[in-house]
């Protein structure tokens, strides 16, 4: 681990006077302006956030530190008989911006193997709960719990040097990364499995060893390493990411950090869509009695689902203006591996009929599907049928992008958030309303 943390302190160290001198020569410079339906309409598009890690292009989609999603798949190292990279790989791209090499990545591998064992008492937590608790309540439960094992806290207590609170910051990350896909397999496991835990397998990559912890075969370890390197990061502004920044920007620690992003994310707007999807899916094919709908019962079922205030889960974005490249690099997927799948050929008939349906009604910016409208698709296919866990895999892949967000605002010393908020009486005054 010593190669990516020094790695990752000569790169904040450089990185240091460019932000340095950007706030101090050029503070008073305007980076854009904020209108009434902005203030009303939470915060859209207004440029207050700085990243380095990801840039949500609205007409390209996401890029990791500049590259798109199939550069980044190509790029990074290989899982050896695997299609997909190592999701340890991809971690020391999201920190670095450099690809890494075999070897950089297997020792990220072996750090995350040392310090994957989850204490008994937040496995207590978790057994203490009733087992119909949504499984996004017991992961950010048992993160918060473990907020006692945070070196940062004991660090700042000690009295440690700002510039230096990166650093146990880095160490706090790395430890909750390699407990989370045990967290969330020890959770499937006890929840919907009979509470037959798998334990970890020291052999495997973390996408391997989830698969393997989560009873599921080949190649579900691929998926799991797709899902988790896709779902990782989409800029700062989305709700988890911003969550997680906002908490830690107090100088909470990341246990605090991530159990607020799990929540954000756990809402029907954000990650819980892709169990919404499902959901919905299958209202489909229950209707239809299991057969594929023509075109027009299918525009039918959209715009019932339409009519009754329902928004179409899985579509719109509030940034993206085109379909999302995550969903695209998931139906790839299913298109090799699954191509006769109900499900998906729902799934890929809904990718016809929605948009024209949703630019017909007129409301929705982005009439394209986002990545939740194929992520559980796969799951369901490999047998996860529990779809109140997608979003658990979601938040597993959030952390990485989260947690290396934070690492770099506590190096490059962001300060504590704090918008202004002002009163109605103000914005019609601004508006020039008389009363
Ligand atoms: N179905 C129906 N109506 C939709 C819609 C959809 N999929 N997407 C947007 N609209 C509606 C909005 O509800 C809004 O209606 P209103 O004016 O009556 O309130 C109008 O279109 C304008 O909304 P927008 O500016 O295009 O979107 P937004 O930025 O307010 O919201 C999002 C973005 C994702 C919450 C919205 O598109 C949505 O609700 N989608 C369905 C849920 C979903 O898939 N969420 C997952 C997003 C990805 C993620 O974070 N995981």
């Amino acid at each position: 681990m010593a190669k990516l943390k020094e790695k990752l302190r000569e790169k904040i160290e450089a990185w240091r006077p460019r932000t340095a001198r950007l706030v101090k020569e050029f503070g008073e410079v305007k980076v854009g302006e904020v209108n009434i339906g902005q203030v009303i309409g939470g915060a859209r598009d207004v440029k207050c956030l700085v990243t380095d890690i990801s840039y949500l292009d609205p007409n390209e989609g996401i890029r990791f530190r500049g590259m798109t999603i199939p550069e980044v798949m190509e790029k990074l190292p290989k899982v050896p008989g695997s299609e997909m990279p190592f999701v340890e790989g991809h971690l020391w791209f999201l920190l670095t911006g450099d690809i890494p090499t075999m070897e950089d990545t297997m020792d990220v591998v072996a750090e995350f193997k040392q310090r994957q064992q989850i204490p008994q008492y937040a496995i207590d937590v978790l057994r203490a709960m009733p087992r119909d608790t949504h499984p996004m309540t017991m992961l950010s439960a048992a993160v918060v719990a473990m907020q006692r094992e945070s070196i940062y806290v004991q660090r700042y207590n000690a009295g440690m040097h700002r510039n230096d609170y990166w650093d146990p910051t880095f160490e706090d990350s790395m430890n909750l990364l390699a407990k989370m896909p045990c967290i969330a397999a020890y959770i499937f496991r006890m929840k919907y499995r009979g509470d037959t835990i798998i334990p970890p397998n020291p052999d495997l990559d973390m996408g391997g060893n989830f698969a393997h912890m989560m009873g599921v075969p080949k190649p579900y370890d691929d998926v799991s390493r797709l899902y988790f390197i896709l779902h990782s990061d989409h800029e700062s502004g989305n709700v988890s990411a911003h969550a997680g920044h906002l908490i830690a920007s107090a100088l909470s620690d990341v246990y605090y950090a991530v159990s607020g992003l799990i929540n954000g994310l756990a809402g029907p707007l954000h990650g819980l869509a892709n169990q919404e999807v499902l959901r919905w899916i299958q209202g489909v094919m229950e209707k239809m009695g299991g057969k594929i709908p023509s075109d027009e019962e299918m525009r039918k079922f959209v715009w019932d689902t339409l009519k009754s205030g329902q928004v179409i889960p899985g579509y719109g974005h509030a940034v993206l203006r085109k379909t999302d490249p995550r969903y695209m690099a998931q139906r790839e997927f299913c298109l090799k591996h699954m191509p006769e799948d109900p499900i998906f050929k729902y799934t890929d008939m809904l990718f016809r009929i929605v948009p024209p349906v949703l630019l017909e009604q007129g409301k929705a910016k982005d009439p394209w599907p986002n990545v939740d409208a194929q992520s559980g698709v796969i799951q369901w296919h490999y047998g996860v049928t529990e779809y109140d866990f997608y979003t658990v895999l979601f938040a597993v892949g959030r952390a990485l992008g989260v947690t290396a967000n934070i690492i770099w605002d506590r190096g490059l010393g962001y300060p504590i958030e704090r918008p202004k908020s002002v009163t109605t009486d103000m914005l019609e005054a601004v508006a020039g309303i008389k009363k």
